[in-house]
């Protein structure tokens, strides 16, 4: 195949995962609107259909909240193939929607299509610029109280069964959820998915929001799970400052975006984890660290922070596998190839991680790791993620996410950096 005919295989990806204005992850497994994932598909729609990308943020933004946060999920449409679905999280919301959030990525992405087009972006990001900044004020007052981005959920994080959430996971009773049936392992491999016991545990948790109606001060203080999340944080970053750029641009006051990013950064010392030389997950119940060298630590650079120490750790992660960032250091004793987040690579995550190189002028990590990722993808196809080691693509296929950062950035047609 061609890098023509695989650009034109990305398209066919997005445009039939369309469903009309938002874009589900891939047929099956996921049938709703997700996201992070309609961020990173609003990207790669951009390459080739601008009026679409910003359809998509427009779209996903029509579901936030009137407290500001945008949901996790949209439930567009009924769909009996996803477990859990509207009536499990019974928020009550109108579109209805789970009652948890996702990594900020939009406004990073938005700039990014925005400075592809500033003509055809301008009115259309001027619309979407307060609820942005509504829905950066909900991370702010809702999840940075200890100084950092902190999830209230492993799947708030976007990365669900990483290593990073053990310490906080343990402390989770999943024993009496009652009876469910999982979805997703009709789908696909179940050694590829989370255990029953994560599911447990998630549940337990989304029970605890939905019998407090969701309230989000009762779920910080008191729910299950609370903890910092380096990878939110660097992501929260490099958001505000996203967003400051394109409210600059606008003729917006948008210094006190700048002043949020600020704290953020004064802030990272709570998660510095000396034990292991990097930025750590931490248990803001117990103030345990995971101790993961994952791709959540890899993000540093795309927040601008740098640091020697970390360096060389993090970079003997990477050179432990042959291809990608691995969400967990090969060395560690629960590394698992192919199970989700807890070992694989992702094509979207090594996306993000690579803007944090080529920002921090590092050209050659940067083209390495998007060398290793086309390999993945021309080999295996537009998976959702892939065993780090011996490149066998993993999870869902046809992937809305893979085929976006493809176009936008991996494949040698794509301006570098997108
Ligand atoms: C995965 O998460 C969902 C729950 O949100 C699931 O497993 O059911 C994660 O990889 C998440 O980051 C992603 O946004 C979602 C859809 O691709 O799937």
């Amino acid at each position: 195949m061609t890098t023509e005919d695989r650009d034109a295989r990305a398209r066919e990806i997005l445009r039939g995962n369309d469903r009309g204005g938002y874009t589900i992850p891939t047929k099956g497994l996921y049938p709703y609107q997700w996201n992070w994932d309609s961020a990173f598909a609003a990207w790669g729609f951009s390459t080739f259909d601008k009026d679409r990308a910003w359809t998509e943020l427009e779209t996903l933004f029509s579901a936030q909240w009137d407290t500001g946060m945008v949901p996790h999920i949209v439930f567009w449409q009924p769909d009996p193939g996803y477990f859990p679905g509207p009536d499990v999280w019974g928020t009550g919301a109108d579109p209805a929607s789970s009652g948890i959030s996702q990594p900020p990525v939009a406004a990073i992405l938005a700039r990014k299509i925005y400075e592809s087009d500033p003509g055809a972006g301008r009115e259309r990001m001027r619309a979407l610029y307060p609820k942005m900044v509504a829905w950066h004020r909900w991370w702010r007052e809702h999840r940075c109280a200890e100084g950092v981005a902190a999830i209230t959920h492993p799947w708030e994080s976007g990365r669900d069964n990483c290593a990073d959430w053990d310490p906080g996971m343990a402390n989770v009773d999943g024993s009496n959820v009652g009876e469910y049936t999982r979805r997703d392992t009709g789908h696909v491999d179940a050694s590829m998915r989370p255990s029953k016991q994560d599911y447990d545990r998630y549940l337990a948790i989304l029970q605890f929001g939905k019998a407090c109606g969701w309230d989000q001060v009762e779920i910080v203080k008191n729910g299950p799970f609370y903890m910092a999340d380096p990878a939110m944080t660097f992501i929260l970053i490099r958001a505000h400052r996203d967003l400051a750029a394109l409210g600059a641009v606008l003729g917006e006051d948008e210094s006190e975006l700048e002043q949020w990013a600020d704290e953020l950064v004064a802030g990272l010392p709570l998660m510095w984890n000396s034990e292991i030389q990097a930025y750590d997950a931490r248990d803001l119940r117990t103030m345990a660290f995971a101790g993961c060298l994952g791709s959540g630590a890899f993000l540093a650079w795309l927040a601008g922070i740098e640091n020697a120490e970390m360096e060389q750790r993090l970079m003997a992660v990477w050179d432990g596998v042959r291809y990608g960032i691995p969400s967990n250091d090969p060395k560690a004793e629960n590394f698992n190839p192919r199970r989700y987040w807890r070992g694989p690579t992702w094509p979207v995550v090594n996306s993000l991680i690579a803007m944090g190189f080529a920002d921090a002028g590092r050209a050659e990590e940067e083209a390495r790791l998007r060398r290793e990722t086309v390999e993945l993808i021309e080999a295996g196809g537009f998976f959702e993620y892939f065993d780090p080691v011996d490149g066998t693509p993993c999870g869902g296929d046809h992937f809305t996410w893979t085929a976006a950062i493809w176009l936008a950035w991996a494949s040698p047609s794509a301006k570098a950096g997108g």
